[in-house]
Parts: structure tokens; C-alpha cells; sequence
């Protein structure tokens, strides 16, 4: 039974879905929780239901939740996000003391974030944003848990943090400090991203399989049990194996009747408007957002299936390499993806003034979250090995990796092509390899162009890097250069 005049550890605020799972796992591991929700009815239901029994404590006014817990106060804040998160902080600042602490465990936008740690500073609250992922069930038994705000706050909650976090293979917490302000949060959305394209991926080898080899669901089902035991082992490869088993009620594969209609929250988006404002290449992510724009555009599609032509034909060859070289494609893919996604992460790092523990990253996102796998594992080693790593890819292991896969990742990428197939994430990841390996690209031709139609200027490759020259290209133009704007 609750001992109820124990003051709370922590309390929590928003016992929908998320904030009921999360307190009872508190719960769990020893803790006494207050819990406050605006319905009143959530948090009778949660004491009287599965909470029963349990070391909650009630309360049905912000007064009561405060004055039922332990100082420093530990306020965390499980409510939708947005307006409402800003509204509940103002509502409650005025009960909390110098110290105090508030920590909101929703879905926000980083900014907002890096907003509310600075405000709630000034006014000596200290504050952390943490992303958490695993949905309910990680929730009620070890989420990932991506803390970043106030570091003054880290060490008052961390054994709490880390004690209700999913645990890795090896029994550490999939939770650690990232680093300043908002910078929690921004991992939360930089993982929410990589999960768009690693659902991408996965769906891109499905639907070759289906539609290039003919397979059937039954066959589609061992090759996914069978990737799942080797290097691409992770919970999304999974679900997609038990997915493809699963029989709607006459016997038929559930999934076919399903609408190939993509909806989207718009962490993705956020990530890619991100990658766009900082110039970081981050395009199989962005390919992933926009693969779901382009399948939601559904009945356009029904319409120009019937109008605009090309190949449909059936892969000849041994089914059976080419499953294999599905496979490759993907890992090399990933290795991509992921390679792009801490890019994305290290030039935050530089934008926003944090100091972020890359190798911490890669742990936290090893158990407990949607794109949990043994691959994180390899990339958290390759940070261990080098804790400066430039990017990903130039690990030896990625390195190793990416030229075995290579050749079958190249010939997925040309049979789609050939048989009409889209695989847009399997091209752009490649495309991405090709273009971050050559030590020339073809921009030499769109700075002339630049320099020809608005007089941009250009760098020329047997001067030093720094010096800019204009051409009159035409005869016609000056000889002046544009200062003032980019197009
Ligand atoms: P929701 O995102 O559905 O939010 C519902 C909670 O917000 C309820 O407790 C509700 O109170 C409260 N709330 C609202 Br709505 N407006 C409020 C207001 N003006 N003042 C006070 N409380 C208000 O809940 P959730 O699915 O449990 O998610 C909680 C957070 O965790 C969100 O930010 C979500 O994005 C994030 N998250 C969710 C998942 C997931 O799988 N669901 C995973 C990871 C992160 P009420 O009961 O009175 O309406």
C-alpha cells in the first residue's frame, strides 16, 4: 500500500498514455510519485486501476501537488506539446522555489526548448527537455530517455532517470546527458528522423520483394526472421517479420489490405526544415519525409498509374543473390542514413553552442526506442574508438562495411531502375556515398552559371581558396559582381 505521508519524489503531470506508464515504472523501481492531471477522472482511474496498490500519490490541485513534493521539487511535465507545455510552466513557476526543478518528457520543438531553459534560468528553475521513445510499453518498462536543459539539473534526477530507462544488452542505462538547453530535445527529433528512414529502407526492400521477385509473405517472413539473427538485427526488422506473418481473419495477409497512404507527425519534417537551415546534406531523411508526401498523394496515383508509362518487368536472375544484395543495399544504406543523421547532430553542436556525447547517443539509442538495433552498438564503438569522428563513414568498420556492400548495394539501386521500381532511399543513399567520395563535383558548371547570370563570382582551382573573379561572360554585361544576394 501507498505510504502516503511520505513526501513524492518526483511528481508527474499528465496521466494520459506516456505520464500514467512512466509514473508506475518510478513506481517500480521504489519510488513515491504525486500525480496531477487537469481531468481529474485520469488520476482517480490511475490510483484505483492499474496504479492500485502503488506508491502514488493523488492530487487533484496544482496546490496539492506541489505541497506533495520533496524539495528540490522535480516536476515532470507528461502533457501534450506546444502552448500547453508554455501555459502549464506559467501556471506552476509561481508555487515552485529557486532550485526547483521542471522537466518536460513530451514531444517538443528543441527551440522551444532552448527558450524555456533559459527563461526559467533567469528566474533560478532549472529545467530539462528529454526526449523519450518507446511508446507506452517503453514507457511502463524502460524508455530511451534523452535528457538536455539546465546541467545544474542532471544530477538530481539521474538515478531516477536512469533507473526507469531501458537497459542495453550489456545493462547499461539508455539514458545519459546530451548536453545543453535544448539539446536533448534535438536528438529526440534527429532519432524520430533516422526512424523515417530506416521505415523507409525496410519498406523499400518489401515492396522490391513483392513487386521485382514475386515473393510471397510467407517467404518475405523468413527473410526478415533471418536478417533479424545477423547485422541488421533491430526491433523495426522485427516487427516487419511478424508483420508480414500476420492474417487478417479470411487467412489473407493483413498488410495488402492495408492503404499505402503514409500519415506523419512532423518530427521528420522538423528534422529535414533543420538540415535545410544548416546546410547539412541530411537527404535520406528528407527522401523518407517526402516518400510519405508522395504516397499520401494517393488518388493522383491512381490516376497517373493509368496514364504515365513505364517498365514493369519481373527480375530474371538468381532471386536468391539478389535477396542478399536487398539486404546489402540496406545496411549500406543505413550506414548512411545514420552517418548523415550525426552530421546533422555535429553541426548543431557547433550552431547552437552544446558539447554533446556522441558515443552517449548512440548507448541511448540502443534499447528501449523504436530504431533500437545491434548496429548502434557497432556505431557507439566506432565513437569509443574515436570520440572526434568526422563522420561515420570513415570509421574503419563503416568503411569495411560500405565497400563489401557496395557492389549488391549498386546493382539494387540499377534493377530498380530497370524494372520501374521506386526506391527512393536505397538511390539517394547511394547517390550520397558517390558524391561525399568524389573529391570533384559538377559545381564548377553551376557557379559559372551563378557568376553568368547575376554575376555571383566564382573561385577558381588554380588560385587560392578566398579569392572570388567575375566573368563577362557575355561581352555585353559589366564588370561588376554581386555582393548582395545568392541565388
Ligand atoms: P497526449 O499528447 O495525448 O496529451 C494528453 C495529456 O495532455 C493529458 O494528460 C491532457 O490532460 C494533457 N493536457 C492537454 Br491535451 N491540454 C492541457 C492543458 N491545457 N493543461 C494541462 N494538461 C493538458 O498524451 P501522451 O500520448 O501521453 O503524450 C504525452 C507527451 O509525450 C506528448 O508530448 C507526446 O508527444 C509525447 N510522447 C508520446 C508518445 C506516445 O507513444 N504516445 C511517445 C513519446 C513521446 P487531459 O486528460 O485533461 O486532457
Amino acid at each position: 500500500m501507498a505510504d502516503t505521508k511520505r513526501k513524492a519524489d518526483i511528481g508527474v503531470v499528465g496521466l494520459a498514455v506516456m505520464g500514467q506508464n512512466l509514473v508506475m515504472n518510478m513506481c517500480d523501481h521504489g519510488y513515491t510519485v504525486a500525480g496531477y492531471n487537469r481531468t481529474s477522472e485520469k488520476t482517480k482511474d490511475l490510483v484505483e486501476g492499474p496504479g492500485k496498490g502503488m506508491a502514488i500519490i493523488p492530487t487533484y490541485s496544482i496546490e496539492e501537488f506541489i505541497d506533495a513534493l520533496e524539495k528540490p521539487r522535480k516536476v515532470m511535465l507528461m502533457v501534450k506539446a506546444g502552448e500547453v507545455v508554455d501555459k502549464f510552466i506559467d501556471s506552476v513557476t509561481p508555487h515552485l522555489e529557486e532550485g526547483d526543478l521542471i522537466i518536460d518528457g513530451g514531444n517538443s520543438h528543441f527551440p522551444d526548448t532552448i527558450r524555456r531553459t533559459k527563461a526559467l534560468a533567469e528566474k533560478g528553475i532549472l529545467y530539462i527537455g528529454t526526449g523519450i521513445s518507446g511508446g507506452e510499453e517503453g514507457a511502463r518498462h524502460g524508455p530511451s530517455i534523452m535528457p538536455g536543459g539546465n546541467p545544474k539539473a542532471w544530477p538530481i534526477v539521474r538515478n531516477i532517470l536512469q533507473d526507469i530507462s531501458a537497459k542495453t544488452r550489456d545493462g547499461e542505462p539508455c539514458c545519459d546527458w546530451v548536453g545543453q538547453d535544448g539539446a536533448g530535445h534535438y536528438v529526440k527529433m534527429v532519432h524520430n528522423g533516422i526512424e523515417y528512414g530506416d521505415m523507409q529502407l525496410i519498406s523499400e526492400a518489401y515492396y522490391l520483394m513483392k513487386t521485382g521477385l514475386g515473393m510471397t509473405h510467407e517467404e518475405m517472413h523468413e527473410v526478415f526472421s533471418e536478417w533479424n539473427r545477423g547485422e541488421l538485427d533491430s526491433y523495426l526488422i522485427e516487427i516487419t517479420a511478424d508483420i508480414l506473418a500476420y492474417k487478417d481473419k479470411d487467412g489473407s495477409p493483413l498488410l495488402e489490405k492495408i492503404l499505402d497512404s503514409a500519415g506523419q507527425k512532423g518530427t521528420g519534417k522538423w528534422t529535414g526544415i533543420n538540415a535545410l537551415e544548416m546546410g547539412i546534406p541530411v537527404t535520406l531523411i528528407v527522401e523518407a519525409v517526402f516518400a510519405r508526401c508522395l504516397s499520401a498523394l494517393y488518388d493522383e496515383r491512381q490516376l497517373a498509374a493509368k496514364t504515365l508509362a513505364g517498365p514493369s518487368k519481373k527480375f530474371e536472375g538468381d532471386r536468391k543473390a539478389f535477396v542478399e544484395d536487398i539486404r546489402q543495399a540496406l545496411l549500406a544504406s543505413k550506414i548512411v542514413s545514420y552517418a548523415q543523421g550525426f552530421m546533422l547532430i555535429r553541426e548543431a553542436e557547433k550552431e547552437y553552442g552544446w558539447d554533446i556525447n556522441y558515443g552517449g547517443v548512440a548507448n541511448m539509442w540502443r534499447g528501449g526506442c523504436i530504431i533500437r538495433s545491434v548496429f548502434l552498438g557497432n556505431i557507439k564503438e566506432a565513437f569509443d574508438r574515436k570520440p572526434d569522428l568526422y563522420n561515420l563513414m570513415l570509421d574503419d568498420y563503416f568503411r569495411g562495411v560500405l565497400e563489401r556492400c557496395q557492389d549488391s548495394w549498386r546493382n539494387v539501386v540499377a534493377q530498380c531502375a530497370r524494372m520501374g521500381v521506386p526506391a527512393p532511399a536505397f538511390s539517394t543513399s547511394l547517390a550520397f556515398y558517390d558524391g561525399y567520395r568524389s573529391s570533384q563535383l559538377p559545381a564548377n558548371m553551376i557557379q559559372a552559371q551563378r557568376d553568368y547570370f547575376g554575376a555571383h563570382t566564382y573561385q577558381r582551382t588554380d588560385r587560392p581558396k578566398g579569392e572570388f573573379f567575375h566573368t563577362n561572360w557575355t561581352g555585353k554585361g559589366g564588370e561588376v559582381s554581386a555582393g548582395t544576394y545568392n541565388a
